[in-house]
């Protein structure tokens, strides 16, 4: 390797860490209290799994800091990664999943966009629970950043009210 194809590829490799420590960040939370919902994840076999927001937050939880369609200001918000949440039930190796919010919206979401970019599942933003005025309690939240770079992810993935996670 030249000097300067060294040199690149260090420039190279400081810009992906850069943008690789930059969001998830793993963080501690303590206990508040969330508002009243519930997670239900429906395995193909048709047994299920369900998880208040206390719940999932026994699973690792992270911070994405990002805007969203909904916010021009950048928020915190903190929760648990989609694909922790589908490997803890059993769901991580489906072709894709269903996504429904309280709504009956209803969303799919194939299995490259949880292993291609960390989709939160936030529980919390800024601090404090997750209210449905504010479209949680329980919100898929993606960082602004990797959206925009990845050819999968779209608004309709950005799913608030979330209230079942099927195998589709
Ligand atoms: N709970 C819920 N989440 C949802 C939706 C919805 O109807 N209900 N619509 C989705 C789609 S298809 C898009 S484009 C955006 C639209 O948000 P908006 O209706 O506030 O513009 O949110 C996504 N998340
Ligand atoms: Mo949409």
């Amino acid at each position: 390797m030249s000097k300067m194809s060294v040199l690149a590829a260090i420039a190279a490799l400081a810009l992906v860490t850069a943008a690789a420590a930059d969001t998830p960040q793993p963080i501690a939370l303590e206990p508040i209290n969330h508002a009243e919902a519930e997670l239900i994840i429906v395995r193909s076999d048709g047994t299920k799994q369900s998880y208040t927001p206390a719940e999932l937050e026994t699973l690792a939880t992270y911070r994405v800091r990002t805007t969203t369609p909904w916010r021009d200001e950048p928020a915190d918000f903190d929760g648990v990664l989609l694909s922790d949440l589908l490997a803890q039930s059993g769901l991580h190796l489906e072709d894709a999943i269903k996504v429904i919010a309280e709504n009956e919206f209803s969303t799919i979401m194939p299995r490259a966009l949880w292993e291609t970019v960390p989709v939160l599942i936030a529980t919390r933003v800024d601090g404090r629970a997750h209210t449905r005025r504010e479209r949680g309690p329980i919100q898929v939240v993606i960082d602004m950043d990797d959206y925009t770079a990845s050819p999968i992810a779209g608004e309709k993935h950005l799913v608030w009210m979330v209230a079942r996670i099927e195998a589709e």
